[in-house]
């Protein structure tokens, strides 16, 4: 059987403000290309099919016309399981009467195991829907009490769904988890405080293949079979470097599996440019000017109005951000310093954190002078 995995849409994220859903649009008449090209028999989104609980409208449209769209122009099923950025309940809205049509969407975990088989020319091959499941949601839904970590729940739900499986039938899995090992980007919203969200790639022995979301950059975990096939888009700008892509998946009569990513061009990149603002005005690159823009800057000294200068060679820059302030603030941090200061205090720490060096004395003269200025005017007031 021929797969097409995809995950992480996001439909609705923004970057830094930005709306991106016109680039989702865009990577969206990709994936409709690929589709037509590799002629899948199934096509799987992973979870986080939505960024927000409760999506905007355009985004809700989005998801509605790609829906539609893949409905009526191929005639395979689509199966899709809600991640953590999703309300269970409202993707499951529907979920009953889009099944008659190919759209298997399973949104909240429940006792009985969300499993569609389908069969290619060699047999079956049962795919288990398995929603992003929170220890205490499988407690409550399974009664029981002992399950504490998110490898507990997802054991105890693979466990519910390989009871039921069909025999000589090839397995499926598709889940929204954080598998040991995965590289993380800034955009995933951690499942939990500490390493108790985690769980490890044997926990999936059992399956051929094991379609996940979650993680955003596409890889492998410990075998090509338990694999994330990574966002549909850069949702933030430590993922400049990847690569997005599909993920063609080839499950053989015997259950081996071949993966083949399938990459993808999106309508703007996500791009860093770093170095002195003066030269980073004086060389814009040409194939960046509509990609959104995280300048990294080096210089120290005030900068009127830099994020209209540097919109006018990158129109959609987004952010600016000093590498002096960066580390500055990194070193407040670990020493744990609270700003309990005096203006003077105050004043030449905030000059270190704009320069990232030391006031001089006549600097903080200066300072000092205006400070007495103004106390001066406000009594006079
Ligand atoms: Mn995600």
């Amino acid at each position: 059987m021929r797969i097409l995995h995809t995950a992480d849409w996001h439909l609705g994220r923004q970057l830094h403000s930005a709306s991106l859903i016109d680039d989702q649009s865009h990577a969206l008449e990709q994936l409709f290309m690929v589709i037509k090209d590799t002629r899948p028999e199934c096509l799987i989104v992973a979870g986080d099919i939505f960024d927000r609980a409760v999506p905007p409208v355009e985004a809700v449209s989005l998801f509605n016309q790609t829906l539609s769209r893949f409905a009526a122009d191929y005639s395979i099923p689509i199966l899709l399981i809600a991640g953590n950025h999703d309300s269970p309940e409202r993707i499951d809205y529907g979920s009953g009467i889009f099944a008659k049509s190919g759209v298997f969407i399973k949104g909240t975990f429940t006792a009985e195991p969300g499993v569609v088989r389908l069969a290619d020319v060699w047999g079956d091959v049962d795919f288990t829907l398995l929603p992003y499941l929170e220890p205490p949601v499988a407690r409550q839904v399974l009664g029981s009490p002992d399950l504490h970590t998110h490898h507990d729940a997802l054991r105890a739900a693979c466990t519910l769904s390989l009871a039921v499986r069909r025999p000589n039938a090839r397995q499926v899995l598709i889940a929204h988890a954080f598998v040991d090992g995965g590289k993380e980007s800034e955009s995933e919203r951690p499942l939990s405080v500490g390493g108790s969200g985690r769980v490890p790639a044997s926990a999936f022995d059992e399956f051929h293949y094991v379609a996940l979301g979650h993680l955003h950059e596409p890889q492998e975990i410990s075998r090509p079979a338990v694999r994330y096939s990574g966002s549909l888009y850069k949702y933030s700008f430590s993922e400049a470097q990847h690569q997005k892509s599909f993920s063609l998946v080839e499950l053989d009569r015997n259950g081996a599996i071949q993966v083949t990513p399938i990459p993808y061009g999106i309508k703007r990149d996500v791009r860093r440019v770093r170095g002195e603002f003066r030269e980073i005005l004086a060389n814009p690159i040409a194939e960046a000017r509509n990609d959104y823009i995280l300048a990294e800057i080096t210089d120290t000294a005030p900068i009127i109005d830099a994020m209209s200068q540097l919109r006018t060679i990158y129109p959609n820059a987004l952010d600016i951000m000093r590498i002096a302030h960066a580390e500055f603030v990194a070193q407040e941090e670990a020493a744990g310093r609270r700003l309990e200061q005096n203006e003077r205090q105050l004043f030449e720490s905030f000059f270190r954190y704009v320069t990232n060096d030391d006031a001089s004395a006549a600097q903080i003269a200066e300072f000092g002078r205006i400070v007495d200025e103004l106390n001066l005017s406000k009594r006079g007031a």
